[in-house]
């Protein structure tokens, strides 16, 4: 039978929440072996593991037919490839970063300066598009430890908390991209490739949307009631039950995480009481 074969990254950053995604899908892949390829026992799908560094390449020929990569990774790979969905986790950016003491003042700082990255195609059209000449020095790992041992002037690398940048006498000074782990694929699926394609999409913002979201439970006096279903935005109005003592209904609805504590502060302030928060699993709308 026809499966869709999906490229996860072996071991790191990006492995246990690429293979949450698929397990809160509801697909079973047995994860435990690790071996290169798994078959899920419940939906028509093929799980390789590989280097996230590769999977541009395995999707670009076909072997996988969708993966799960950094955006940076994507970009610098340069496939011809396309982002189906922007997955939310992984999130980090691609930053120049100089040594604390060098004089900052723009971008011109980096006329005629060596850079190291593991980064060089999204380096050299970022330089092009500024009209700056650099010396681009690749190298793979350790990158942040270039300018320390006199390799490099600055560096250009992936920066999330800043810490290891710090760590190491360093200062961020330009932002180049954002990146996201994204789902890619490439163009030419089977129909019945499609299709499952699709029947997973379903799924995976089922989940995503269900993360981005609780459900949230309340008691109001009823006088209150509709100044309380104002505050909610809900996914079209609240459900609202009487409670056995008189005069009081129970108000469930649904809450966008980014809106919850301004939300959470106005019910308070409106009368509600007892207010439950909980989880949801999945969310189809
Ligand atoms: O073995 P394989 O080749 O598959 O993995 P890898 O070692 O190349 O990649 P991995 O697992 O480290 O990262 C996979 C992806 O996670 C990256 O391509 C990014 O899209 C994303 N990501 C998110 C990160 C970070 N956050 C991150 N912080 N990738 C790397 N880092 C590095 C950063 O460069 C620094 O050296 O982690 C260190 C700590 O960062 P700070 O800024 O928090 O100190
Ligand atoms: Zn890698």
């Amino acid at each position: 039978m026809c499966s869709l074969k999906i490229a996860l990254q072996k071991s790191g950053r990006l492995s246990e929440k690429s293979i949450d995604l698929i397990t809160e899908a509801g697909i079973n892949i047995m994860n435990g072996t690790r071996k290169l390829v798994s078959r899920a026992s419940n939906f028509p799908v093929e799980i390789m593991y590989l280097r996230d560094d590769d999977i541009p390449q395995y999707v670009y020929d076909g072997v996988a037919d969708i993966g799960i990569v950094g955006e940076n990774v994507f970009r610098e790979k340069n496939k011809t490839l396309r982002i189906i969905e922007r997955l939310g986790f992984a999130r980090c950016r691609l930053s120049l970063a100089v040594e604390k003491q060098s004089r900052y003042t723009g971008i011109q700082f980096f006329e005629g300066k060596r850079i190291a990255t593991s980064y060089p195609n999204i380096l050299d059209s970022f330089l092009k598009e500024n009209g700056i000449r650099a010396e681009i020095h690749e190298i793979n790992g350790s990158v942040e430890i270039a300018p320390g041992i006199g390799l490099a002037d600055a560096i250009f690398d992936v920066v999330s908390t800043g810490s290891t940048l710090i760590s190491n006498g360093l200062k961020e000074v330009e932002t180049v991209m954002r990146s996201e782990a994204v789902l890619v694929g490439g163009n030419g699926l089977t129909e019945a490739k499609r299709e499952i394609l699709s029947a997973l999409l379903f799924r995976i913002r089922a989940v995503q949307k269900a993360r981005d979201n609780k459900y949230i439970l309340l008691n109001a006096p009823n006088e209150k009631l509709d100044e309380i279903a104002g505050i909610l935005p809900g996914m079209k109005s609240p459900t609202v039950m009487p409670l056995a003592m008189e005069g009081w209904s129970s108000v469930h609805s649904v809450v966008n995480e980014n809106q919850f504590w301004e939300v959470i502060n106005k019910l308070k302030e409106a009368g509600a009481q007892g207010i439950l928060v909980i989880p949801i699993e999945k969310m189809i709308v």
